[in-house]
């Protein structure tokens, strides 16, 4: 067995250590015009305010690290990223992923942080492997290494295992350790596939068997589609986290799921004497109260 390594990410104040005997790190998904078509609208228009919102308020619901995607076709992605970047470094503290498949605006958002940020995301083509790792390198920033490469995302886990690999490897020969790399087995569509769940599951136990790496995964991908999403994103993101799941990207806002993962942690016993369990039902029965 392979030891479980620690992942160090940090804004200007905060340090975030994400590693199997800790708890669970949420990565906030919401700060994406992609998956999200109001965000889009809105920054077309130059105005800001859900991306200030949607800091604050995944923070609070128990986020603590953002992820920020600025990939709005037709826009210069460089500077709206940057912008946005120093949107939420003014009204949060918390470590920030930088989610962008631009390595000039990967440039511009490195060059705007400060703090050690988790880069979203390297994958196993050359052309993203020559880009990003440098850039990882310079900045001393840790990365995403998604499960793909030049022939698409793999069928199998043995495959998937074998793209990690690949991008450990590539990066351990710039003098970047496993330990600033998190893999994210890529969790696909159950409504196209319908092993699509178990798949990005075997693929988790496999790497961190052979790797001992953190793993991410952006969750709420699996039940496009289908619905009553937040069930089968809870359940899934439960069940990933018993396999070595240990920063899911996703929306702490939804109820659900927020639970679910408290709950996951204190069956993992990671949470001391339940505390943070106690306190977030206490803090839900005043939300409660507060309604009444
Ligand atoms: N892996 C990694 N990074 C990622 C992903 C991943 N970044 C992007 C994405 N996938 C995860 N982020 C989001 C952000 C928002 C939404 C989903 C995933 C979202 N989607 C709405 C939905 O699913 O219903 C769309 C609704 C709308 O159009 O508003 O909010 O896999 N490393």
């Amino acid at each position: 067995m392979t030891q479980d390594l620690t992942t160090i990410i940090s804004s200007a104040t905060k340090t975030v250590e994400i590693s199997r005997a800790m708890p669970t790190v949420i990565i906030g998904e919401r700060i994406n015009p992609t998956g999200r078509k109001a965000v889009l609208a809105a920054l077309k228009e130059g105005n800001f305010d859900m991306v200030r919102q949607d800091a604050v308020n995944q923070v609070k619901a128990g986020a603590v690290v953002l992820d920020v995607n600025a990939g709005v076709p037709g826009v210069d992605e460089p500077a709206l990223i940057q912008k946005m970047m120093g949107i939420v470094m003014e009204e949060t503290d918390v470590p920030l992923c930088i989610d962008t498949a631009d390595p000039a605006a990967l440039e511009a958002a490195l060059s705007v942080y400060s703090g050690k940020a988790l880069i979203n995301s390297v994958n196993g083509e050359e052309r993203s492997l020559e880009a990003v790792l440098p850039l990882v390198k310079e900045h001393g920033a840790a990365v995403i290494g998604l499960c793909m490469d030049d022939d698409g995302i793999p069928e199998t886990p043995e495959k998937r295992l074998q793209v990690a690999g690949k991008i450990i490897e590539r990066a351990g020969k710039l003098g970047i350790g496993p330990e600033d790399i998190v893999i994210d087995p890529l969790a696909l569509t159950m409504g196209a596939d319908s092993s699509a769940g178990i798949l990005a599951i075997e693929s988790i136990k496999l790497i961190i068997a052979e790797f001992g790496v953190n793993i991410t995964m952006g969750a709420s991908n699996i039940s496009f589609g289908m619905p009553d999403r937040k069930y089968i994103n809870s359940t899934f993101i439960a069940m990933a986290i018993l396999a070595g799941l240990t920063c899911p990207i996703t929306n702490p806002m939804v109820a659900q799921v927020s639970i679910a993962i408290q709950a996951a942690d204190l069956v993992m016993g990671r949470d001391d004497y339940g505390m943070a369990w106690i306190k977030a039902y206490r803090a839900r029965q005043k939300a409660l109260e507060a309604q009444s």
